[in-house]
């Protein structure tokens, strides 16, 4: 009995994985093991052989699988060990600088927009991309038979079959923001609208989708002077010049009356833009004062507030302040584009920061 005590002992600390100890098992304590036939041949003993040699075979019997459950352990915890040994990861390596992505110009220029007019007490005002025709035209005076609604290129809206209701409009610009403004806030406001509009055209210098920002400022007593001062203001800011002249030309917009287009005097010398100097004039914006029937539609009485608005395309100020010289690369996504236009991550534009630095 002490040969099969060595026997299984010496083996089973030998066992390299499960499977080898899984055999032994059954060589050893299974059913028809070595040890089991044993047992069953107590039966043929004396009561006296068999009183000596029971407890002998049961203790063997404890034992050896005391060592199969102690070796069956040792091996798992071997084997977590080499596992840690192998998969380890060092969550303190920083991330690979070529995989930081940079900020979109059109967001970057958006913030410095954002930042100026903040500065001179102008809310943030956001809505729905998707309007009712209402929203984006009839309340901007732009009524059904109107060319600009035709001009404006519009993408319109499936409706339900049998629906009669005039279609929904993917917004031709932000206005229909600031008259939701008007209706919520009531006079007086301040308040610019930054955001996505689309019109079906696609050229050079027009993508289906682009970026505007419209200004409104609705008091008892605003005038175009004081439009004049915050377009300057706004301008030297942007282009982060000192002196800046402004030309407004008489034009014509549906939503304000009377209005005017905004030039800057600038230069172009060797391709590059320099604002503030020069023989050139550089058309930026579009202005004017709102119209007395967009008041309404705002459910402000024009014969108690009026104000001025202005418009201009972010994609548009983007390409002149950062020399960007193809708009249709604004929405390829060409990672090759985005790192050599991007701007750093975290740096946030401010006034007191410098906006582009
Ligand atoms: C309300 C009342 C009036 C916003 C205005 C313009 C003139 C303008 C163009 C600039 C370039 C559009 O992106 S662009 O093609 N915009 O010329 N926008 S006045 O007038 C408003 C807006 C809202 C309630």
């Amino acid at each position: 009995m002490s040969d099969l005590r060595e026997k299984y002992l010496t083996a089973i600390a030998e066992a390299k994985d499960e499977a080898a100890i899984e055999t032994l098992r059954v060589q050893a304590v299974g059913k028809k093991g070595e040890i089991s036939l044993k047992m069953r041949e107590l039966g043929k003993m004396s009561p006296e052989e068999r009183q000596e040699a029971g407890p002998r075979l049961n203790a063997l019997k404890d034992e050896i699988n005391s060592a199969l459950a102690a070796r069956k352990a040792a091996l798992a915890d071997a084997a977590l060990d080499e596992r840690l040994r192998a998969e380890w990861l060092d969550v303190t390596l920083p991330a690979r600088p070529r995989r930081q992505g940079t900020i979109h110009p059109v967001s970057q220029v958006t913030e410095e927009v954002t930042a100026i007019f903040a500065d001179m007490g102008f809310a943030v005002a956001e809505g729905p991309q998707v309007e009712s025709d209402w929203y984006n035209f009839d309340a901007l005076n732009i009524p059904g038979h109107h060319p600009a609604r035709a001009e404006m290129d519009t993408f319109y809206m499936h409706r339900a079959e049998g629906d009669d209701r005039p279609p929904h409009v993917l917004r031709t610009h932000t206005s229909p923001v600031q008259i939701r403004a008007m209706q919520a806030q009531g006079a007086p406001i301040r308040v610019i609208a930054p955001g996505r509009v689309y019109r079906a055209d696609y050229d050079q210098t027009h993508t289906p989708m682009f970026h505007q920002v419209e200004g409104l400022a609705i008091d008892r007593d605003i005038s175009m002077a004081n439009l004049k001062w915050v377009l300057e203001e706004f301008v030297k800011a942007f282009f982060e010049v000192d002196h800046v002249d402004l030309r407004f030309r008489a034009s014509h917009f549906p939503f304000t009356e009377p209005s005017a287009e905004v030039d800057i005097r600038c230069s172009w010398e060797g391709g590059t833009l320099k604002v503030g100097e020069g023989d050139d004039w550089l058309e930026i914006l579009g202005s004017g004062m709102v119209h007395p029937r967009v008041l309404e539609a705002g459910h402000i009485d024009p014969a108690e507030w009026q104000g001025f608005a202005f418009g201009m395309g972010i994609d548009r100020i983007a390409m002149l302040k950062y020399g960007i010289p193809d708009l249709r690369a604004f929405f390829d996504s060409d990672l090759r584009w985005l790192r050599h236009y991007g701007f750093a991550a975290l740096d946030v534009p401010t006034l007191h920061g410098g906006l582009s630095r």
